[in-house]
């Protein structure tokens, strides 16, 4: 008997064919082992993965340099000194160059240059070199000094779609052995990503855990930390995307798409602020909210009959609980029509709106994407008239089950639908609903989650199916939203809230992060979430205070009403099936307890505002992990429990039942503990204790903080003197000041006045200097400055060359009071 090898496997190989010669099989017993095997077609080509080979050569347009293998093309563009964008045509053809995250401006001129040795090309600007390797065309960033801080494993890849056409398209990137990874949104895991790999694909995850994945947003934008250095990557690309963070092989860092471009910017730092900072100037920030939509906010699945919301107002107002808004979830409406209203329940909804806008509170409502399929419905008939849904494959209507039954859903990324959606909130408008709330928009359908990938798309005439259009789509709804919002509102600042969202949804709208549930664990992960989410540029973010679905017990509550109060957006809301969520459902101790911390947030509203206008206009994330702030100390990386908001306030949430004290890390400089001004050594942990009615927060020492009075809700009353407190510590200190109309857009105008206060510290003297810019006329007269931590008994205080007297409050705190526009403040 000839020898017949034992173990035939066939796995596509060249060279198979030639290792055996083919008259000797075949033999029983190996056939049966080939019955194991998945059906081997040896005659077709295998469809592989293919590498970019040799650089041939480039050629430039501009700012653009086109590289070659022959076959193949690399574009490498210079967006910025520091941003430079590299997009891959496998057959050499570019897709029209087309994005819904990138708002950029281009520049008009950046300064690069194209240098060639025998091995490298090497594209420069002041600040980044990109290399690209001539032998495998390995691509590279450095630093000037020529610090590596990014680069290929594997030259760029593609393997061809059979099914859809186009191509899977792949990135491989070195991950050094101390690299750490941030960024990419709203995954519910630790913050640093290495050693995980990840999905982007937007999906309606009621009650998600701990490192489930996908969730509901696609922000495909990462930052890595080596050596102290860092910089970000943006894989701009719509379809479903993963991300490996060293988690498959320990050295290596890839992308990955089922589609589209292979198109990324690198974006240098070598500060992590920087990185983020960028990646706004690429993406955009969120406008200036209107003042209501930073203050407290009360909701819940849902508020109904009209009497129920009376009611619960009232309640606010008889306890003296700050609040600015009350939600209507889906049970507003007419059988969930969208932009109708259920007439048993809200008998007149233009009325109760009033009485409770005389009464300081804003009424913002549900809005889904799913339309009910009812011909006597206005919505549905003219989307149906104008071809506004969107169709399957085979032309059939994409339906779906949702809350209103089977429905139909607009295709967002048709502007023209866009525009349409716009107006439909008239009638809405018109009844005075302030803000708006855009729910399910991943986009969900019950049962099989969400629309199959056949549906097809107009994305702005790119035309595609659902997998290139799913992850944008609820970015797209909420565009719609916003636009139509600010052209109904005129000058007024819309309140926009989604679900789902993709990189750049920032530009229209808030977010909150779903479905969470009364756990401490959640507590944990909605600081992880919004840590993450403030540095992938949706600073203005918030979790369901209290837990969506379960029942937290009065201590959770509160603990995470703390958390509420350091969350950029902070409201309650909590699942239908559970019982009462009010501040005061859990009896007097812990009400009093939640009164205390609402009413810190209104205290720190005009400190708040200010932190949203540095986000807005440079582009600073709201909350800022410790790995951001001191990202030079590499224990400092791995830390997620404390975090700032602004740069100023630091806090550590509570995270525990029961705890009583918690070691906190305080970054470099001074910290003074915000209850009772203790003062505290920074660049070192500190065990703090946590009473139920405190929780460790603490003002970096150099800061002014303002402060309004508690109010019952924004605006309630004019501010004559506004509170001011300088925390001292020596050395220069810059702290500032926004105010505005607090509801318009003339801030774009230049109607708005941003202060800036730099003060100068020894041990025996305080000089405080005021700088401005803008145009508006503050709401405020006056400054009430007090003085916390001073090393010395004052002697002597001159504002702008004048003596002035120095007061002292009933706890003994001195203070001085300065005129708006002083100059100049020297205390000694
Ligand atoms: O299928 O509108 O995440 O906040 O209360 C559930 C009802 C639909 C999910 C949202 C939640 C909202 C709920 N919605």
């Amino acid at each position: 008997m000839p020898r017949i090898p034992q173990k035939l496997t066939f796995m596509a190989d060249s060279t198979r064919k030639e290792d055996f010669a083919n008259d000797l099989l075949p033999h029983t017993e190996s056939l049966e082992e080939m019955h194991h095997v998945n059906n081997p077609v040896l005659d077709l080509p295998r469809i592989e993965k293919q590498y970019l080979a040799k650089v041939q050569g480039y050629t430039q347009e501009r700012n653009s340099f086109f590289f070659t293998d022959g076959r193949s093309k690399v574009e490498v563009k210079v967006f910025s000194e520091e941003i430079i964008r590299i997009r891959l045509a496998p057959e050499g053809v570019f897709l029209e160059d087309f994005s819904y995250a990138v708002s950029f401006k281009e520049e008009v001129f950046v300064n690069c240059e194209v240098t060639e040795d025998e091995s490298h090309y090497r594209v420069k600007t002041s600040a980044v070199t990109c290399s690209i390797k001539k032998d495998n065309f390995f691509i590279s960033f450095s630093e000037e000094d020529d610090t590596v801080l990014n680069s290929d494993h594997a030259a760029m890849h593609w393997e061809e779609n059979v099914d859809y056409g186009g191509y899977y398209v792949y990135c491989s990137k070195e991950a050094k052995s101390d690299e750490v990874f941030y960024g990419l949104g709203d995954k519910a895991s630790n913050l640093n990503l290495r050693g995980r790999r990840v999905k982007n694909w937007n999906s309606d995850t009621y009650s998600y855990a701990f490192n489930q994945d996908p969730l509901y947003k696609t922000i495909p934008f990462y930052i890595g930390v080596t050596e102290g250095r860092a910089y970000g990557i943006f894989f701009d690309n719509t379809f479903k995307t993963y991300f490996d963070f060293a988690s498959e092989h320990p050295n290596q860092t890839s992308f990955w798409s089922e589609g589209g471009e292979l198109q990324y910017y690198y974006i240098h730092g070598p500060q992590m602020m920087d990185v983020v900072k960028r990646y706004h100037s690429l993406t955009g920030t969120h406008y200036m909210p209107p003042m209501w939509a930073i203050g407290y906010h009360q909701c819940r699945w849902s508020y109904y009959p009209e009497n129920k919301v009376r009611e619960t107002a009232y309640e606010f107002r008889k306890r003296e609980i700050p609040c600015d808004a009350i939600y209507l979830d889906i049970d507003y409406m007419d059988g969930y029509r969208c932009f109708t209203w259920n007439k048993r329940y809200f008998p007149d909804p233009k009325k109760m709106i009033a009485d409770l806008n005389a009464n300081g509170f804003k009424t913002v409502v549900m809005i889904d994407p799913g339309i009910k399929v009812d011909e006597n419905y206005w919505v549905f008939k003219q989307g149906q008239e104008n071809n506004y849904f969107c169709r399957r494959g085979d032309d059939y209507f994409m339906e779906g089950f949702v809350w209103p039954g089977r429905c139909q859903f607009p295709d967002y990324t048709n502007p023209e639908v866009r525009t349409w959606w716009g107006t439909l909130y008239k009638g809405l408008v018109d009844d005075g609903v302030a803000g708006f709330w855009n729910d399910m928009n991943e986009p969900a359908v019950f049962g099989r989650g969400t629309f199959p990938d056949d549906v097809r798309h107009q994305f702005e005439g790119h035309r595609g199916s659902h997998r290139k259009a799913h992850n944008i789509y609820g970015m797209q709804m909420v565009r719609a939203t916003y636009d139509g919002l600010k052209k109904l509102y005129k000058n007024k600042r819309p309140f926009t809230i989604t679900r789902a969202a993709y990189a750049g949804t920032q530009r229209y709208s808030s977010v909150w992060t779903g479905d969470n549930i009364a756990t401490w664990e959640h507590l944990r992960i909605g600081t992880l979430q919004l840590q993450r989410l403030s540095v992938s540029g949706l600073s203005f973010c918030g979790t369901d205070i209290g837990g969506f679905t379960g029942e937290p017990d009065g201590e959770l509550y509160t603990r995470w009403m703390q958390f509420g109060v350091f969350s950029p957006f902070m409201r309650v809301h909590s699942a239908g099936d559970t019982r009462d969520r009010e501040p005061w459902s859990f009896g007097p101790d812990w009400e009093q307890i939640c009164k205390k911390f609402i009413e810190l947030r209104y205290k720190l509203l005009p400190y708040i505002y200010t932190c949203f206008w540095m986000q807005h206009r440079y582009g600073e994330p709201i909350l800022r992990p410790i790995s951001l702030l001191e990202q030079h100390i590499a224990k400092n990386l791995q830390r997620e429990e404390e975090f700032t908001f602004g740069h100023q306030l630091l806090v550590s949430p509570v995270l525990h039942p029961g705890q009583l004290n918690k070691v906190v890390y305080l970054p470099e400089g001074n910290w003074y503990y915000y209850f009772d001004h203790t003062a505290y050594a920074g660049g070192q942990e500190h065990t703090i204790d946590t009473p139920m009615d405190e929780m460790p927060f603490f003002v970096r020492g150099g800061s002014i903080i303002p402060e309004f009075p508690v109010m019952q809700f924004t605006g309630e009353r004019k501010i004559e003197s506004l509170k001011m407190t300088f925390y001292f510590a020596e050395g220069q200190h810059e702290s500032h000041l926004y105010s505005d109309h607090g509801e318009t857009f003339a801030y774009e105008q230049g109607v708005y006045v941003e202060k800036n206060f730099i003060a100068e510290s020894t041990q025996s003297t305080v000089q405080i200097v005021q700088g401005e810019q803008g145009l508006y006329t503050p709401y405020y007269s006056d400054f009430n400055l007090y003085l916390v931590g001073l090393p010395f008994e004052i002697k002597q205080v001159t504002v702008d060359g004048m003596k002035v007297q120095v007061s002292k409050d009933e706890d003994g705190l001195s203070f001085i009071k300065l005129e708006r526009d002083f100059k100049k403040v020297i205390i000694q």
